[in-house]
């Protein structure tokens, strides 16, 4: 739809939004993508490529008009060009998450296969301190065996509890159906705009 680096060209907000936040390279883009079963965002092995946020109208199989737009944040967290983000993160994502009266819903993207970081516990922090809707996906589940993927559930889980969490692949489809159901839970409860 668009491709905003600054407040003053977001959209005008009409439909429920679905935010999806997390550090570089955890898989934003690809969870679009797998969401969607297209390639809608651009994904990248190069930390930080998405710098806007692309705005995108979903339009479900079956519906005659789009219902929902996804919004895919720049992501945070890598100390190269954290100065960059900072300043990304004050001029459009901050007034992002705390003004936009369409946002339903935030997706916290954090990766299974790596500890918990403070750059995430700070995007839990701001989440919960917004008062948004938000869910915890934790990405590129694949790369883990069952057990380990347990464990990893189990320290994601006692670090940013009570926030509910999705186990997810965009390899295999993982968690595609349960993301679904809470998109469509959300935005049935939104208010029209
Ligand atoms: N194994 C595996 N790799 C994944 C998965 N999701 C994403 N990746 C890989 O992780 C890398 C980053 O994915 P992106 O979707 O571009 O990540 P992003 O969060 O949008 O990154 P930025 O836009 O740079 O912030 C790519 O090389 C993807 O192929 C997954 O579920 N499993
Ligand atoms: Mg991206």
């Amino acid at each position: 739809m668009t491709s905003a680096s600054d407040a003053a060209h977001f959209p005008a907000p009409s439909l429920p939004e679905i935010a999806f936040l997390g550090r570089s390279n955890v898989g934003k883009s690809s969870v679009i993508n797998s969401l969607v079963g297209a390639k809608l965002a651009r994904t990248s092995n190069t930390p930080g490529r998405t710098r806007s946020i692309n705005f995108f109208e979903i339009r479900r199989a079956g519906h005659p008009k789009p219902e929902l737009l996804f919004t895919d944040l720049p992501g945070y967290g890598f100390a190269k060009i954290s100065r960059e983000i900072s300043q990304d993160w004050a001029r459009f994502v901050d007034p992002y998450l705390t003004e936009r009266p369409s946002l339903a819903l935030c997706f916290a993207l954090i990766d299974s296969n790596i500890p918990p970081q403070s750059s995430d516990r700070q995007l839990l922090e701001f989440l919960a301190a917004t008062k948004r809707n938000h869910i915890i996906v934790a990405t590129k589940c694949d790369r883990l065996s069952g057990s380990e993927l347990q464990k990893a559930l189990r320290t994601l889980g006692q670090e940013y509890a009570p926030t509910p969490i999705v186990p997810f692949s965009a390899k295999t489809g993982t968690g595609k159906d349960d993301l679904w159901a809470r998109i469509l839970h959300s935005i049935s409860n939104f208010p029209v705009l």
